[in-house]
């Protein structure tokens, strides 16, 4: 009996393995992020790596991620996120939180944060860096796909 609980409590444990995916996205002071979209299935444990790959440290450009859900405009949203400032330019009314699926702070050069969701209906979720000026250049897009 303790053998087959085991077993099932081992399959559990991989079939949630297979269902989380890491996307990993790099910016540096050039301003543009490695990949500009990505595909996950609905469901899906995402966790999206942040690193800012610049060399210069302290004096190098930061950089954030803000994930919006379907059917909002980056060029609308970033207007909110450029009142902001004292929050990393993430705006934090009701308003605003309910457009986000959630954002990762500021990194500067070298440094690395991320942020963990659960991909919601299927759809295209919009993301851009909210530092002002940067989101015409720093956009990208997180499709989900439908589950099977
Ligand atoms: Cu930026």
């Amino acid at each position: 009996m303790r053998a087959l609980i085991t077993s099932l409590v081992l399959a559990t444990a991989s079939t949630h393995a297979a269902d989380a995916v890491k996307l990993e996205l790099h910016a540096d002071d050039r301003m543009v992020f490695n990949k500009t979209s990505f595909e996950v299935v609905e469901g899906q444990k995402v966790t999206i790596v942040f690193k800012n790959t610049s060399p210069r440290g302290d004096k190098s450009m930061k950089h954030n991620v803000v994930l919006l859900k379907p059917g909002n405009l980056i060029v609308t949203f970033a207007v909110k996120c450029g009142r902001a400032a004292e929050s990393g330019y993430v705006p934090t009314d009701k308003e605003s939180k309910e457009q986000m699926v959630g954002a990762i702070k500021l990194t500067g050069g070298g440094e690395t944060n991320s942020m963990t969701f659960t991909a919601g209906e299927p759809g295209e979720y919009p993301f851009f860096c909210s530092s002002p000026g940067h989101f015409d250049k720093m956009q990208g897009k997180i499709i989900v796909k439908p589950k099977k």
